[in-house]
């Protein structure tokens, strides 16, 4: 009895369990999308530090001058280390602190500076700084220089900051300017 009424009951049911099974489908869909969701938004919230950049300058450079130090004030949102550095404008681009070395001030290439979330990380003369290296032209005050730095957050996720550097008068900073006989 293919259309008896018992069949048809079966066939009614088993439609009825299709279409419970298939919203029961899509409400899982729509709960996994959620999910996902919400871990995205979770992970966007903790893991990616917004850093910000402060007042980024370069020395001035003489003409035969291969070198010179580029400087910052870095603020991380959440705890991030400055990993790397380039620029466009240096063959070779390192982070270097200044250190006191048998009572000599030298300059050394670090792993990195460490951006503890909310506080100011100065770069300056005389302590950390970012070197360029094999710089191609004199830099002139006025002029920009392009610099991309990498930082990395806790969760060893990286990301990079393009930041545009004023080039300053090499004397300006310089603590011996007045002694400088040319002045004369
Ligand atoms: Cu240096």
């Amino acid at each position: 009895m293919p259309y008896g009424p018992d069949y048809t009951d079966y066939f009614l049911e088993h439609q009825a369990m299709k279409t419970r099974a298939e919203s029961t489908r899509s409400l899982g869909a729509q709960f996994l999308r959620a999910l996902i969701f919400i871990s995205l938004a979770g992970s966007a919230a903790s893991a990616v530090a917004e850093v910000t950049v402060m007042q980024p300058w370069v020395r001035g450079t003489v003409a035969p001058q291969k070198a010179t130090g580029a400087f910052m004030t870095l603020k991380s949102t959440s705890d991030a280390k400055l990993v790397a550095a380039s620029s466009p404008a240096a063959k070779q681009v390192e982070i270097h602190e200044m250190a006191m070395v048998n009572n000599v001030m030298r300059m050394r290439p670090v792993a990195g500076i460490e951006l503890p979330a909310g506080k100011d990380v100065a770069l300056k003369p005389g302590g950390y700084h970012i070197m360029l290296m094999g710089i191609g032209h004199q830099f002139k005050q006025g002029e920009t220089i392009p610099i991309t730095l990498t930082v990395r957050d806790t969760n060893g996720k990286t990301e990079t900051i393009e930041v545009k550097a004023q080039v300053r008068d090499l004397t300006a900073p310089a603590p011996m300017q007045g002694m400088s006989h040319d002045r004369h």
